[in-house]
């Protein structure tokens, strides 16, 4: 009596989401600029961790500055394109970063926060 041994094939779709979250290891972050705000305010990233900025305006043209680093480029506007900010900061901290291209009454206000967290030191326990 043969004995049929039925595979079960898992066909596991390891198909990676349609909306590429890493490039090249890297976290790639969207982030929005329209007046006057970005969107996210917050962005969380590790010590020496590198990611990349993906910023677009829905509206006109923005900068992007974060105070006390070189970072500070134009967001072209609406509906061409996106600008790429590669950003690694070492040291943990909070680093505010601001629109810096008038774009009307509330540019002022216009910032959000670069959240730093250190590494995590070994096994701390609770
Ligand atoms: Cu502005």
């Amino acid at each position: 009596m043969r004995r049929l041994t039925v595979a079960a094939v898992l066909l596991v779709a390891s198909v990676c989401a349609g909306l590429a979250s890493m490039q090249d290891g890297r976290r790639v972050i969207d982030v929005r600029a329209e007046r006057f705000s970005f969107s996210p305010s917050e962005i969380v990233l590790e010590a020496g961790e590198e990611v990349e900025l993906r910023i677009t305006s829905d509206d006109t043209a923005h900068g992007f500055h974060i105070r006390g680093t070189g970072t500070n480029i134009t967001i072209p506007k609406r509906g061409q394109g996106a600008v790429t900010a590669l950003v690694r900061l070492d040291k943990p901290g909070r680093y505010t970063f601001e629109c810096s291209r008038m774009c009307g009454a509330g540019h002022n206000f216009m910032r959000g926060e670069l959240v730093v967290r250190g590494q995590p030191a070994g096994a701390a326990a609770p």
